[in-house]
Parts: structure tokens; sequence; C-alpha cells
């Protein structure tokens, strides 16, 4: 496949509330989209870097400008392209896995289309709906924290991740708990919010039977979350840690992590996060599919990826409207606690035209030699 050109769309989408965790409050979702053009077909790709640095070191106008200066360049110089080349391609320039992973998927999507193939297929999906959990933020006041998990369990939602930090984790958790009973599905998420010191306050968190814990430390600390790991008795989940199927591995043979969630923007790409289900299953660690918080493009490929086999927990990867009044795509809906497995060629949706013309803030053509 040779491409013809990629167009960098910057969208500015609306959050229907704010969404707040221990790194900072988002209030609206500051997207980069690429459009692909090859010959044959044309390939979206959506980029989770946030507008700010604080989940990780990418941002979007960093990852837009990565784009266009380095990894565009060295992608349209070769004489043709597959998706599985792309990682590979970009590989001597470090960092940017978010970047890098709009891009493959991108050219995932056009190659898939080109080929009549849905990307789930592709990766090996076994399921045709996967179970839906919502992520929720810290509230203002307890009280708003139940009316928000009540909403979300009237939707039908499958399971409950709650946002901590010091002094938001073991008061919101016995309200949730105390309020809807000891069946419902729930964890926490840290966002690394925490230190080893503070191993005996998440220890408190025991009592409430949650399914995991998540990221409670910072990124780079693999042994001493294999050092809380066994001080508590909740699961620990890694995120922020795992940036690649070797850092699953190393995280997997330390101890550090029982359960981990997959972003394949994290880890470089779709395929990346292929092998990090791989490594994982074949540890028998269970895994997710985190979101964040993707427009309709992004989301259709987490829920194809989703449907692998390995992915045995409720995922991120929430309705449409749990976080926009109005998707880019046509909406993905919530039933019976699931959302479908999209089985079209490539991502199998597409923006909505009207839409992306009314949301688009930018938009620059990177032409092919
Ligand atoms: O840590 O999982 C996270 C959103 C943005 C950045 C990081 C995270 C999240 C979420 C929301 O938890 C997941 C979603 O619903 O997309
Ligand atoms: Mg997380």
């Amino acid at each position: 496949m040779k491409i013809t050109g990629v167009e960098l769309l910057r969208v500015r989408m609306p959050l229907r509330a704010p969404f707040r965790t221990s790194f900072g409050v988002a209030h609206t979702r500051d997207v980069l989209l690429l459009r692909v053009v090859t010959p044959d077909a044309e390939g979206w790709g959506e980029c989770v870097a946030m507008t700010e640095p604080l989940y990780s070191a990418e941002y979007v106008a960093g990852a837009a400008s990565v784009i266009e200066r380095f990894l565009l360049p060295e992608l349209l110089r070769l004489p043709r392209i597959t998706p599985g080349a792309v990682g590979p391609a970009l590989a001597r320039f470090k960092g940017h896995p978010m970047a890098k992973a709009a891009l493959e998927m991108a050219v995932l999507d056009a190659s898939l289309r080109a080929q009549g193939v849905s990307l789930a297929d592709h990766l090996g999906a076994v399921r045709d709906r996967v179970p839906a959990g919502v992520s929720v933020g810290i509230a203002d006041s307890i009280g708003q924290l139940l009316d928000e998990v009540a909403g979300h369990l009237d939707q039908g939602y499958l399971r409950i991740k709650l946002k901590i930090q010091s002094g938001w984790d073991v008061e919101p958790v016995r309200a949730v708990r105390e309020r809807f009973g000891d069946d419902l599905l729930l964890q926490v998420d840290a966002n690394a919010a925490y230190a080893l010191t503070d191993g005996r306050q998440l220890a408190r968190l025991d009592a409430f039977d949650l399914l995991m814990i998540e990221q409670p430390l910072a990124e780079d600390d693999l042994s001493q979350h294999a050092t809380l790991a066994r001080q508590l008795r909740t699961p620990i989940c890694l995120d922020e840690s795992i940036v690649s199927a070797k850092a699953a591995a190393d995280a997997i043979s330390l101890g550090a992590c029982s359960i981990v969630n997959i972003k394949p923007g994290r880890v470089g790409g779709y395929l990346e996060a292929r092998r990090v289900h791989d490594v994982c299953q074949a540890h028998g660690v269970a895994v997710w599919c985190g979101g964040m918080l993707e427009t309709g493009i992004g989301r259709a490929a987490n829920v194809a990826l989703a449907g692998l086999p390995g992915f045995v927990l409720p995922g991120d990867t929430s309705a449409s409207d749990r976080y926009y009044t109005q998707d880019l795509t046509e909406p993905f809906v919530l039933d019976g606690g699931h959302v479908a497995v999209p089985r079209g060629p490539g991502l199998g949706v597409v923006p909505l035209g009207e839409v992306l013309a009314e949301l688009t803030v930018s938009k620059t053509w990177c032409a092919g030699g």
C-alpha cells in the first residue's frame, strides 16, 4: 500500500460532564484524528493523548507535532507500507507511543478496508459483544458520587470503577458498597497517586472485596508495586506502567501485578496491544480494555480488541453517551450491559461528515512523495 497523504484533524469534543482524576480534570476532549488516504481506501486513526501531559508524557499538540515533523515523513518516504511495518519503521524515534499508535491505527484501517476485513477478525476477536464497565471520576461529595453510580447502574453497566486519591479512597468505596451491595463488581483506579508508604491506608481497601486496585504507585515503581502486592489482598492491576509487551512480561515476572489494563495508545498501537494480551494470556494474567475517553473512532477499535479471548473482565469501553451528547460516529450503545463489536471492514465505523465538520478546529494535509 502506498500512502497518498495524511490529514491531521484537531477536533474539540465537549464532555457531557467534567471528568476528574488524581491528575486533573477534563472538561473537553481535544482529539487528534488522522485520515490516511491511499489509492485503495481511506483509514482513520485517533490519538489518545490528552490536552496536557498529566496521564503520561504525551499531549495532543506534541503528538501532532511529532507526527508532522518526524513520524509521517518517515512513513511517506517508504515506497509501500503495511500495518505491521509501521511500528518497526518508526522505532528509531524514541517514545511517543500514542502518536505512533494513531498512525498505525489509520494504516491498519485503510489496509483492512481495502481487503474487506474487520479489525475484530484481523486481531482475532472471538466475541460479538463485550461487557462494559464505567470509570467514575472523583466527585464533589459522596452524595453526588452515589447519584452518579446509581445512574450508571440503571443504564445497565456491569461494573463500576472509582477514581481514588489520598483523601478520596476508603470513604467513597465504603459508601458505594453500603448503598449498592456486595454483588456489585467494583474496582478503583489511583492513577499513580500513592507511594509505597501509603501501604497501610491502601490495605484498608481490602475490607471491600474490590476486583482490583489499578496503578496505585508511579509508572516506574515496578518493584514497589511487587512489594505492595505482598501487603494487599486486593489484586493489583497496572495501567501506566505497562508500556509494552516487554514491560508486561517484566511486571508479571516481578509479581508487580496480577491483572493488566490494556490501552493500545499507551503501548504504541493495536498490534503491540495484541502482543500484551498474548503475553498476559500465556501467564494466566487477566486483561481488560482501558479507555482514554475516546470518540467512536477509537472506541470501535477498542471494542474490537476487547473481543479477544484474554479480555475476561469488563472494560472501560462504555457507550458513547457516557462521554458525549454527540459522538463523531454512529453512537455505541449499551445493550444489556454490553457493547457490540463492529464487524464491517476496518474499524467498521467512520466519522459522520456533518458532525466532524462542526467539531473540527483545524486541519492540515501532509502529501506523500
Ligand atoms: O487511568 O484509566 C485511566 C481516562 C483518561 C486517562 C486515564 C484513564 C481514564 C479513565 C477513563 O479511567 C476510561 C474511559 O472511560 O475511557
Ligand atoms: Mg487507569
